[in-house]
């Protein structure tokens, strides 16, 4: 088995995270985006889309996409569950895992896609280039990471993890999605003090170093 990550990307620190918390280890290489390492054809072979990361098992089927890896070790390595126990739980988890990743991490990735110069021909994951930065999405994504924020507050006032009373998926998703605003400056508010409170209680976590 084979983990292709890169340490600085936040997609591969959801799966490094996930994990940790399971505490399963696997080999893995590091593909720097960086550099364009994702679009050379022996990485092609393995994830046709340019994008880390992407599990190789044994009997060489690749898997991408973060959440599919997780699903992958959470069958795996069923304790502690991290994408609930039961139908309702699995639900719920799932509910709070989308909504992170949709409003959390995607507004994240538009205000940094769009922000950092590194990426003015290439505003999206795994194309090469003619994708250009579109400067007004750098507001749209801070506006709606702050719409984000405020859910999550609520949901944190009478939760103490973002699914309920248990560490979850939701929880790495969220805190990671935070953790990636940061990068272009996305601050929680300082009334969002559940989610401070909540982002501090994870930070301790050995997981959160993975
Ligand atoms: N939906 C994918 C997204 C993967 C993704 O966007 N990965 C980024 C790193 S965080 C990447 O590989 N970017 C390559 C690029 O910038 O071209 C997942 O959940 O794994």
């Amino acid at each position: 088995m084979k983990f292709y990550d890169f340490s600085p990307a936040p997609n591969p620190k959801r799966v490094r995270m996930f994990m940790a918390e399971k505490g399963i280890e696997v080999p893995s290489v590091q593909v720097n985006t960086r550099e364009q390492e994702q679009f050379s054809d022996d990485y092609k072979a393995v994830n046709p889309h340019g994008v880390v990361p992407t599990l190789e098992l044994d009997d060489g089927t690749c898997i991408g996409e973060s959440v599919a890896i997780c699903r992958y070790f959470e069958e795996t390595h069923p304790e502690p569950p991290l994408m609930g126990r039961d139908a309702k739980d699995k639900a719920v988890v799932e509910m709070w895992n989308r909504r992170s990743e949709i409003e959390g991490f995607l507004s994240a990735a538009e205000a940094f896609r769009n922000a950092m110069p590194v990426f003015a021909d290439r505003a999206l994951p795994g194309v090469t280039g003619d994708v250009p930065q579109i400067p007004a999405l750098v507001e749209r994504g801070k506006k709606s990471m702050d719409r984000f924020f405020r859910k999550l507050d609520a949901q944190l006032a009478d939760n103490q993890f973002v699914a309920g009373d248990a560490f979850s998926i939701a929880d790495i998703t969220a805190y990671v999605a935070i953790d990636f605003g940061g990068r272009v400056d996305i601050a929680i508010p300082e009334d969002c003090k559940n989610v401070a409170r909540w982002f501090a209680q994870i930070s301790e976590r050995p997981s959160a170093s993975a």
